[in-house]
């Protein structure tokens, strides 16, 4: 999965003419570099930065969808935890939402995954926009996950939701601690296990996890991280990265598929 911001820090503007054409040539050499899911998202949930109004983020990520899905045969998951930009995002073309709250911030969400049939990355996280990466420790990492991974399930089950839409995502670098962080990756397998009828997705690119590790690596500098980790994740049982680093990532990941092949 390829991350593709439509903010206005990544971007020259953020909905306007140029940012569509940016997002356009970044999504081709997203496909040619082999990515099977592009991952649009208009809002950042960088540690402190504010909400976006649903209309902005819409007007951010709905032309960009609607031109991929125009011209690429990929699928388009919307980064979003709004069930307004996720409606809006459906109508442009997007076949999945994305959304790192699992449907905590707006139950909305799961309406629209249930009538419009998309696919529901349901994510790990806790407390709520503002005070996300700001919440108490808490002890078991995995039991917690596995917990709330079973409640969304549950919930999504109660909108009708179709469990093979359901993808599940452990959230790294939200409220979890460092060694959260590398537990979640390192003992994926236990957590596969748990939800064998799920597919798995795990987002490390370039967080500061990888950086902190790296005698503070800036995100320009965590590339082999990002890879390393990836990897793991996927030996462990994901079955889907989101990364910035397509390329590199499906070199690495065709190598860890033959080397699945030989067990
Ligand atoms: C600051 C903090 C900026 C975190 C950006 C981020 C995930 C996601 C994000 C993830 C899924 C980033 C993240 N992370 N969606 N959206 N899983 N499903 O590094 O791990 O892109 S935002």
């Amino acid at each position: 999965m390829g991350i593709l911001n439509v903010t206005p820090d990544s971007f020259s503007d953020g909905g306007g003419l140029r940012t569509v054409d940016d997002a356009l040539r970044q999504a081709e050499t997203f496909i040619e570099q082999g990515a099977d899911i592009l991952d649009v998202g208009g809002e950042s949930t960088r540690p402190g930065s504010a909400r976006v109004s649903a209309d902005e983020e819409s007007r951010r990520v709905a032309p960009v969808i609607e031109a991929i899905a125009k011209r690429f045969d990929i699928p388009v998951s919307v980064d979003t935890s709004k069930s307004a930009v996720a409606e809006q995002a459906v109508a442009a073309g997007a076949e999945i939402i994305n959304d790192i709250s699992a449907m905590r911030f707006d139950e909305g969400i799961g309406e629209v995954a249930a009538r419009k049939k998309t696919g529901l990355v349901l994510m790990h996280s806790r407390g709520e926009f503002e005070s996300m990466h700001n919440q108490p420790e808490i002890s078991d990492i995995i039991g917690e996950v596995c917990t709330v991974f079973h409640s969304a399930i549950a919930k999504a089950a109660r909108f009708g939701i179709e469990p093979n839409s359901i993808v599940l995502d452990v959230g790294i670098g939200f409220s979890k601690t460092q060694d959260q962080n590398l537990e979640l990756i390192a003992k994926l397998d236990k957590l596969a296990a748990e939800f064998p009828d799920y597919p798995i997705l795990v987002g490390t690119s370039r967080k500061s996890f990888i950086g902190k590790i790296l005698n503070n690596a800036p995100v320009d500098e965590r590339l082999m991280g990002s890879l390393a980790t990836a990897a793991i994740a996927i030996w462990n049982g994901a079955s889907i990265v989101r990364v910035h680093d397509v390329k590199e990532t499906v070199e690495a990941m065709t190598l860890l598929a033959v080397l699945k092949d030989q067990l």
